[in-house]
């Protein structure tokens, strides 16, 4: 571990962006300092690119799309490419593995299980290629009717810092299996991984400018991407603010977008639930990578019954959390940055000076360096429906528990934010579990179980503010790609 982590510092220090196939610094040469969230040190850069390198990137894609052998080349093809790329990917597991881990901060397990799901997006990606198609279509008599699924063109991802490697995968997978070309943006905080990934795909064998990887601020290099009239299709994972933004700018040029913005996601646990089976799921699901998960499960709503019994099993499992270094491999590492530690320490307090109680309180642990951005996660009790804490995305590890009182007041509770990304539902009776799993308002629904955006197969997003669009799946090929209707007439 510690060798692969000196490895990548030692020999690639300065990461560049990834232009038609090559390695290329900024144009203005500027960089921006990458800080590992555990002791906050610099430990590599990476271009700062701006509206001029983003152009560059759009007119390579296009020219990659237009004329390059990606256009000609059959759906199995590119299906091949991908699965190569996958096994890149598995072949540079652990190196990957270590260097998410040391960009975001997540411990080093959830890395490597990053690196898991990214391989499987290649691999379920390049075999899904060439097995979309489309219809032929009963119509009037001397007519044949047809629909093909053509790629949009030029897509633009921009791509958030939570789980970088996997976010990217399922957005390169998706698009290039139906023939796009993309510009990826990776976030300013967690970029390494996209840059690796672009190298590793320029080994594969992708045509030059296919693939093309532009990193920088949000402001410039993703108000830019955004806005530029050479994409056809943007497709997004992150804040709604940003969402709305990246929205009007591809509305200025009427092009679609797909949009995944996170949640305030449910798990609604009835009083014949199985409680022991879900416990470990539940602290899971807000733990998992310290609480910035899009589909955390932040909410558990709990009959009132065994409200008291599940709150004190809860507390108690909270109270021995501890936060530490990635390479600790603990129960969560720290915030990706000071500003998410900021944000998620505000919430603990405003919160917890309105009076909410607080259940438990896990640690940071000692030998944790001050400058890390640590949070020691927190579990509220009895928390108002109304209140910010259960209305807001907080993307950290803090835990609200609710009661309620029958399956009507579960449910409205379950739809009472403006965000619909998952929910759990976990009950042994089975005609409520296809009851509840239909009125709850989520583009995932977990019965038993919650998946926390598991399984590459499984469609994913939201309702409401949640966003819109599918990703992951079968359905994500259909977003990446538009219906053409052909109709020959032959009397
Ligand atoms: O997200 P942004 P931030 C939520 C989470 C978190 C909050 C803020 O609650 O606390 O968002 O995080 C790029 N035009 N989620 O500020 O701004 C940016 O460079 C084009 C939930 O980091 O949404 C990065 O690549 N692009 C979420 C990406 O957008 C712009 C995951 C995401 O950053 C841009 C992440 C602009 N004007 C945060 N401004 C989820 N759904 O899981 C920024 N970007």
């Amino acid at each position: 571990m510690d060798q692969n982590l000196s490895r990548i510092v030692a020999q690639d220090k300065n990461f560049l962006n990834i232009i038609n196939g090559r390695r290329v610094a900024a144009l203005s040469q500027e960089t921006i300092t990458v800080l590992c969230p555990s002791d906050g040190l610099p430990f590599a850069t990476i271009p700062a690119g701006n509206a001029d390198d983003v152009d560059r990137a759009v007119r390579a894609a296009r020219e990659a799309f237009e004329r390059g052998p990606w256009s000609r080349m059959p759906a199995f093809e590119r299906g091949r490419l991908l699965t190569r790329l996958g096994q890149l990917v598995e072949e540079h597991g652990d190196e990957l593995a270590a260097l998410e881990s040391r960009d975001t901060g997540k411990p080093v397990r959830q890395g490597k299980a990053d690196v898991a799901a990214t391989m499987r997006y290649y691999e379920f990606y390049g075999g899904a290629a060439d097995k979309i198609h489309g219809d032929t279509i009963p119509f009037l008599d001397g007519f044949t009717a047809l629909t093909l699924r053509e790629p949009h063109g030029v897509v633009a991802g921009i791509i958030p810092w939570n789980y970088p490697m996997q976010i990217m995968a399922r957005v390169v997978g998706a698009a290039l299996a139906m023939g796009n070309t993309l510009v990826i943006k990776p976030a300013e905080d967690a970029s390494l991984s996209a840059i690796r990934i672009g190298e590793l795909a320029i080994e594969a064998g992708f045509p030059d400018g296919v693939l093309n990887i532009i990193t920088g601020y949000g402001r410039d290099a993703g108000a830019a991407l955004s806005s530029h009239p050479g994409i056809d299709y943007v497709t997004f994972t992150g804040s709604p603010v940003t969402g709305t933004a990246i929205q009007q700018a591809a509305a200025a040029n009427n092009r679609g977008v797909t949009m995944e913005l996170g949640g305030k996601s449910p798990q609604i646990l009835f009083a014949d639930a199985d409680v022991e089976k879900a416990l470990p799921v539940l602290v899971n699901a807000i733990i998992q990578n310290g609480g910035q998960t899009c589909s955390a499960g932040s909410r558990i709503l709990i009959e009132r019954p065994i409200y008291n019994d599940v709150a004190a099993a809860l507390g108690e499992r909270f109270s021995k959390l501890v936060a530490a270094p990635h390479d600790m491999d603990l129960d969560l590492g720290p915030m990706v940055n000071p500003a998410q530690k900021r944000k998620v320490e505000n919430f603990i307090t405003s919160a917890a000076e309105s009076g909410i109680e607080v259940v438990a309180r896990g640690s940071i642990h000692v030998d944790a360096p001050l400058e890390g951005y640590y949070v020691a996660p927190v579990l509220f009790g009895a928390v108002d429906p109304a209140s910010v804490l259960a209305q807001e995305e907080v993307f950290g590890p803090v835990l609200s528990l609710f009661a309620f009182d029958d399956e009507a007041d579960a449910i409205r509770l379950a739809n009472g934010t403006d965000y619909g990304l998952v929910a759990g539902i976990w009950t042994r009776d089975g005609a409520r579990q296809h009851r509840v799993a239909k009125k709850v308002r989520a583009g995932q629904v977990f019965v038993n179980a919650y998946g926390a955006g598991g399984g590459v197969e499984l469609p994913f997003g939201g309702f409401k503010k949640s966003g819109h669009g599918r990703e992951k799946g079968f359905e994500a090929l259909f977003d990446m790609s538009a219906t053409k209707t052909v109709v020959f007439r032959h009397d």
